[in-house]
């Protein structure tokens, strides 16, 4: 069984391999029930996969932004994977049988020769036999263009780190595509955010799809900077702060096309929220933590009042 977001409404999915003839007659088949309202799930709908399925993952396998399944079949020793086309998970099926296990006394993969097996590379293509990963993010630091092993300083930078999913930045001044961005919901100027880095304040986070833990600068005590930490995931925002004795991390909320907000914010110990004049919510941010870190939303007067109107 695998427990994952199958039709993109934030709600928990299910999907549950069926190896035997059940009371529904669904033998080597994945079924998916969908979560909705109070914890009920729709009938289950079945999809065929190979022979003796026994176990499900999910995971984006082609890094269209939703859930996809991956079935073991015991029986044919393959592995089915369900790309999720539509929400459902519907075929088309790619019965993908694992290749052979390398003959003993074969070569393992070693693209840059520095003894380390490009399994367990953490920067495959620049020789570092050595492994060196200041910030501990998995990107060795031969690859890693952000070390995110120094702190914060106020009111300049935050040290951002991806928790789960895709997280997309946006650095201040940025203008045009800089890099490629596979998600086509990301508008030009965003890259991916990769493990730890360095962000300048002012840089807009999109988090729709993920998750990132912020690392920001609280105060300094005794010539040192203290730092807070919280994570935050499913919405839009910029991270702002001034320089103050006691500073507050600003999280001003986007709304999920990206423009600016206005109207009056809420926020709760793990919701932020903006809602416009009319009361009705404009955008919506989860978090989770501690320190000053607070709901902001646009204050330049005009461009509030013509859109909210
Ligand atoms: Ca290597
Ligand atoms: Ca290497
Ligand atoms: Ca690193
Ligand atoms: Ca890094």
């Amino acid at each position: 069984m695998a427990v994952g977001d199958f039709n993109g409404d934030k709600d928990a999915d299910l999907a549950v391999a069926n190896r035997d003839v059940g009371p529904s007659g669904a033998r080597d088949t994945v079924s998916i029930l969908l979560g909705g309202l109070g914890g009920s799930f729709t009938a289950p709908a079945a999809h065929p996969v190979g022979d003796g399925p026994v176990a499900v993952a999910t995971a984006d396998f082609d890094a269209d932004g939703d859930a996809d399944l991956a079935v073991a079949n015991s029986n044919s020793d393959t592995v089915s994977v369900l790309s999720n086309t539509t929400g459902t998970v519907p075929p088309p099926i790619i019965v993908a049988p694992p290749g052979p296990p390398a003959p003993p006394g074969s070569p393992v993969p070693d693209r840059d020769a520095d003894t380390i097996p490009d399994a367990r590379d953490n920067c495959i293509d620049r020789p570092n036999p050595g492994q060196a990963d200041r910030d501990s993010d998995a990107i060795g630091d031969a690859c890693d263009s952000s070390d995110a092993s120094v702190g914060p300083t106020l009111g300049r930078t935050v040290i951002a780190r991806v928790v789960s999913g895709d997280v997309f930045v946006r650095l201040p001044g940025a203008s045009g595509p800089r890099g490629a961005v596979r998600a086509a919901q990301v508008p030009q100027g965003y890259v991916p955010l990769k493990g730890a880095q360095v962000l300048p304040v002012g840089t807009i986070v999109h988090a729709t799809r993920g998750r990132l833990a912020l690392t920001s600068a609280a105060g300094r005590r005794n010539g040192r900077t203290q730092t807070q930490r919280a994570e935050f995931y499913a919405g839009n925002f910029q991270i702002r702060q001034k320089r103050a004795r006691r500073p507050v991390t600003d999280i001003a909320l986007r709304s999920p096309n990206f423009a600016s907000v206005c109207g009056s914010r809420r926020s709760s110990a793990r919701g932020f929220s903006a809602r416009s004049r009319s009361k009705r919510v404009v955008s919506r941010l989860w978090g989770n933590g501690r320190g000053r870190f607070a709901p902001g939303v646009v204050r330049a007067p005009r461009p509030c009042a013509a859109r909210s109107g």
